[in-house]
């Protein structure tokens, strides 16, 4: 049930990765007016593959904003075909990353802009706008940045790119470093600082501390930004009871040497957000989580419809209030 009943007048900020985050900034969206919220995306997931650019976070909030999404893998368009993939693997070609025949027109059309020279945040506006998407999709940086995983076998370390490590290989090599390669040059383009500077509160959305917010935590000015601004920050955590809610998280963090847990995910952000919300089944974290100085709330998190997302959203969004009165 919503506590509001009218749209709340304030400006958003939502550091994004993938699924989880488009599930959540669905959510913000039906509680604060959709022009008022920006996503700013990670890009460390970016792939080039048949010679064109993917750019998986930033495609998968927009096909999910536009209500276009797969609802059962939660990346790629519903109702896709796969006349394109088929064929290709009648010649051997790579096919481990699926693109949708649909979906292939996204990337086509990116690359092709690419390569004439636009920026990555022109092209994501404009693909935007073809799925009448209201919130603005920032890439944290129109430079290169790439996420980058180590896994050691016999001594011998193997360099992964986002895609082989996820896709690829299904997350199952442990790891032993990250790297957002390029992150030293990149620069956050105006457009996110401006969102960070003008939001009246920034989320963390609920994904991968270290796959998906940390590139863009990587890019310089971004964390000074947030340290700054700290008493407007508030992290969703994506782990629940020990485990991620998709994905590797759980299992990643344990690997580099971090707690596997809600209270890790609070001590990973402590430094730049000052508020958390965390599932119920964690709810004995709480004091834990309130030495490290961050206020804490604790409710369902799984948004498994589109009202959970929005009561999650609206969690967040009142933990801050209260920090700030
Ligand atoms: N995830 C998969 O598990 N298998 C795929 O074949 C795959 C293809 C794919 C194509 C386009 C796209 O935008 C996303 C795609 N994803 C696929 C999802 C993606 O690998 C990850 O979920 C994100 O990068 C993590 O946030």
């Amino acid at each position: 049930m919503l506590l509001w009943s009218t749209k709340v007048p304030s400006v958003i900020a939502i550091l994004s990765g993938g699924v989880g985050a488009a599930r959540f900034a669905l959510g913000m969206s039906n509680l604060v007016d959709s022009e008022e919220i920006s996503i700013i995306s990670n890009v460390g997931d970016d792939e080039v593959l048949h010679g064109l650019h993917i750019s998986p976070d930033i495609d998968t909030v927009i096909y999910t904003l536009s209500g276009a999404i797969n609802p059962e893998t939660g990346w790629g368009l519903d109702g896709e075909t796969w006349r394109v993939m088929d064929a290709l693997s009648e010649y051997g070609g790579i096919t481990w990353f699926r693109l949708g025949d649909r979906d292939l027109a996204t990337h086509l059309f990116r690359t092709q802009l690419l390569r004439e020279g636009e920026t990555i945040t022109k092209i994501t506006e404009r693909i935007r706008r073809r799925w009448n998407v209201k919130p603005k999709i920032l890439p944290v940086t129109d430079g290169e940045l790439r996420t980058i995983l180590y896994s050691e076998k016999q001594g011998t370390e193997h360099r992964l790119s986002f895609q082989e490590y996820f896709v690829q290989n299904a997350h199952r090599p442990e790891i032993s470093r990250i790297v957002y390669e390029h992150s030293s040059d990149a620069r956050p383009t105006d457009e996110v600082l401006h969102s960070l500077e003008v939001a009246t509160v920034i989320v963390i959305a609920p994904s991968n501390p270290v796959l998906s917010i940390a590139p863009i935590l990587s890019v310089p000015g971004i964390t000074d930004l947030l340290q700054r601004r700290r008493d407007r920050v508030v992290a969703v955590s994506p782990i629940v009871a020990g485990k991620a809610i998709k994905g590797p998280a759980a299992k990643l963090m344990a690997e580099l040497g971090l707690n596997p847990s809600a209270l890790g995910v609070a001590e990973y952000y402590c430094e730049i957000a000052s508020a958390i919300v965390i599932d119920d089944t964690d709810s004995s974290f709480a004091d834990d989580i309130r030495s490290l100085e961050m206020k804490v709330a604790h409710t369902n998190t799984l948004m498994n419809s589109i009202e959970a997302s929005t009561h999650l959203a609206e969690v967040a969004l009142r933990l801050v209030d209260e920090n700030l009165h």
